[in-house]
């Protein structure tokens, strides 16, 4: 079939199912459950699955639910009650990303919680938190090859609302392996024009537009986009085929967006449509208007629209620094659904902080002064590639402590060219200055830290253990952005 060039999204993937007896994610039985101290929870299969990308098949991992849908859905009160059934060929640990858990459930591989083997099961069972959060391997680069996958928490206000959801994953995604792709980054360490990778070329000239405060002076770059990408998928297919959501004429939409892309930041852009975003990495925020939004790496957004009464309206997200896009469409009923460019007419600026600077918390942390501030400066280049957090890289780190009751404030300085979406496991933190400005921003799990610029966040200390703190750029955290918070005792 390959010889024949491109084949469709549906030969491929009826070609995938007939092969299937080979693919041992679609074929074995569940190995018989490790751990099963009480009733099965919800299963969760950690897999693999074929792709249809750019006329070629696709080989990644994935996370198949209960009803044989990616991910997990709870509905308003459920428990997080869930049986990960691995049976990706290979050792994996998930980690249920902006979730609070205790920290052995959490899914980071510290010596006390290694990745589950091949064939077995884990179980897990916690109160989760309403909103659109997500879930990925934190084991290795399984990441970065799409183990990854949406975890909805309805909560009792989304069922009487009476919307119809609507979720929106982004990836970015390369026929090269990830390891292919980290070598290409790593193994230069002269200039940069040597680069290998020709995402270099999006540098982006500041001048004096666009970052305010932060007054670098025309000529000064910044880096975007580490890789050059084969493809930008919403739901897995590209703008060449993407994926139509029927709603009704004059509909009332919930978007939830997830940012699932390993190292690539996107504009969300609701075309004709204009929206209202209410919450952030699942936080509830007070109503902010938009049709243009910034979405980092791991970010969620979750946006109202209200549909004109019929049509087809497509929703973009366009790659920061380039013209390339990908999105799905809302469509009523019988509309047509015209072709859409893979290209915008021109290049996104750098994703910012915008969004952030307006963004108020719908319930903010009680007014209380730090019992701890934690300074930590983010640095490192993309020649020689390597990034740091106060100069240390993991797994050579000096734990961040912080102590049960304590008001934890984190002052995150960027001296590096490039924007670092940072992220706290086990903790949703308050965004509470910019660039030395104070604000009651939003609450939530991962925020942007711009080039040369600053982000203070704080946090109540409430749940003990052992807890990563990283930059969500994966190719970042693989050479060294990634420390630890931790509380006394812990064993
Ligand atoms: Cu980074």
């Amino acid at each position: 079939m390959r010889e024949n060039g491109r084949l469709t999204r549906r030969q491929i993937l009826a070609a995938s199912v007939a092969i299937a007896g080979t693919i041992p994610f679609l074929t074995k039985e569940p190995a018989a459950a490790a751990t099963e101290p009480h009733a099965a929870g919800l299963r969760l299969t950690a897999g693999t699955r074929t792709l249809a990308v750019n006329g070629k098949p696709a080989r990644v991992f994935g996370l198949v639910g209960p009803n044989g849908n990616p991910g997990i859905t709870l509905s308003p009160g459920e428990r997080f009650h869930v049986d990960l059934v691995n049976q990706a060929g290979t050792s994996t640990l998930v980690h249920w990303h902006g979730q609070l858990p205790p920290w052995r459930q959490d899914g980071f591989p510290w010596p006390q919680t290694p990745p589950i083997p091949e064939g077995e099961t884990r179980s897990y069972d916690y109160a989760p938190i309403a909103g659109t959060y997500w879930m990925h391997s934190h084991q290795g680069m399984q990441e970065q090859n799409l183990m990854t996958a949406p975890l909805i928490v309805r909560s009792a206000e989304d069922l009487r609302a009476d919307r119809q959801e609507v979720v929106l994953m982004l990836h970015d995604f390369s026929f090269r392996t990830p390891d292919e792709l980290l070598a290409g980054l790593t193994k230069s360490n002269g200039s940069r024009s040597a680069m290998p990778m020709s995402g270099m070329d999006n540098k982006m000239d500041m001048g004096s537009g666009g970052m305010g405060a932060m007054n670098m002076g025309p000529g000064i770059a910044m880096d975007l986009n580490d890789i050059d990408y084969d493809a930008f998928l919403a739901n897995d297919r590209t703008l060449a085929d993407p994926e139509v959501i029927r709603t009704e004429p004059g509909g009332r939409v919930r978007l939830r967006l997830i940012n699932a892309a390993s190292s690539t930041q996107f504009w969300i852009d609701l075309g004709a449509l204009s929206g209202t975003v209410v919450a952030v990495d699942g936080h509830p925020v007070r109503p902010v208007r938009g049709s243009r939004l910034p979405l980092a790496m791991a970010q969620r957004l979750d946006v109202l629209i209200d549909l004109p009464e019929k049509g087809s309206y497509p929703i973009f997200a366009q790659v920061e620094g380039k013209r390339a896009r990908t999105g799905i469409v809302l469509a009523s009923s019988g509309a047509p659904v015209s072709r859409l460019a893979s290209e915008a007419g021109e290049d996104a600026p750098p994703v910012d902080l915008s969004l952030e600077r307006r963004l108020e918390a719908a319930a903010p942390l009680a007014q209380r002064a730090p019992n701890v501030t934690h300074r930590v400066i983010l640095a490192g280049a993309m020649a020689p590639y390597t990034w740091s957090m106060n100069g240390e890289h993991w797994p050579n780190v000096t734990p961040l402590m912080v102590a049960p009751g304590q008001r934890v404030a984190i002052e995150m300085v960027n001296h590096s060219m490039m924007a670092h979406p940072m992220h706290l496991h086990g903790h949703a933190f308050q965004v509470v200055a910019i660039n030395g400005a104070r604000l009651t921003g939003a609450v939530r799990d991962t925020v942007l830290v711009p080039a040369m610029g600053s982000v203070t966040i704080a946090f109540d200390a409430d749940n003990p253990g052992r807890w990563a703190f990283h930059c969500h750029n994966l190719y970042h955290m693989m050479t060294g952005m990634l420390t630890e918070v931790r509380y006394p005792a812990i064993i």
